[in-house]
């Protein structure tokens, strides 16, 4: 299997990080994001969105980085990162949509505007994006917080794809300045996630 992703995407990173927990046999190739790679027609046959990661397995290609995280899941016989009975499959899958549609794109716009602009020589961050952005992270981050302040793994007991969609995205923390500060039941899961061998071996170098 390929996985097409950039060491600074954390959309990628998620499914990264699901494939290295769990040993699945992806052969990792970058896709250069900042010379438009992504809007080349070799790129935009795999991924009409021009955006990583896309996942090929044989003839079969998957883009959207929470499906492929199920994907891989689902194809890894004895796996337990993605439970089986419905109700805490269920469980984890809220967490997944509520990366994908609330989490994922609250940090981009600050993650963009505050990293990603300046790398790409675009000028200084959008105050009213800026704002905006700060605060539903802000609404997001403390929605977590109080989830973990009663445990170690965002869904049951264990790590699941929950703690992985997450924790990609907040790891963008620093740079971005995502407004964490007041939160350490996250912070302390946010730790506990970056001691996983799959948070080191998926970090840009
Ligand atoms: N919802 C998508 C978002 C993917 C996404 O936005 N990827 C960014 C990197 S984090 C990208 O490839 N951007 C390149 C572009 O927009 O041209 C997913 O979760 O896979």
């Amino acid at each position: 299997m390929r996985l097409y992703y950039h060491p600074l995407a954390f959309n990628a990173r998620r499914a990264v990080m699901t494939a290295v927990e769990l040993g699945a046999p992806v052969e990792l190739i970058v896709v250069d994001l900042k010379n438009g790679e992504q809007r080349q027609p070799p790129f935009l046959r795999l991924n009409p969105n021009h955006r990583v990661p896309v996942l090929q397995d044989g003839e079969f290609v998957l883009w959207e980085s929470h499906a492929i995280m199920q994907y891989l899941a689902e194809i890894t016989p004895g796996q337990r990162l993605y439970p089986s009975q419905p109700q805490p499959r269920a469980d984890v899958n809220r967490w997944l949509f509520w990366s994908a549609y609330h989490l994922s794109p609250a940090v981009r716009d600050l993650n963009f505007e505050r990293v990603i602009k300046p790398l790409l020589g675009r000028g200084g961050p959008d105050a009213g994006i800026v704002a905006r952005a700060d605060l539903q992270v802000r609404e997001l981050v403390a929605v977590l917080d109080e989830h973990l302040a009663q445990r170690q793994w965002l869904s049951g007991t264990a790590l699941t794809l929950a703690d992985l969609a997450i924790a990609a995205p907040l790891g963008a923390g620093a740079e971005a300045e995502l407004p964490l500060g007041e939160c350490a039941h996250l912070r302390a899961w946010l730790e506990r996630v970056q001691t996983l061998d799959s948070w080191r071996r998926s970090a840009a170098a």
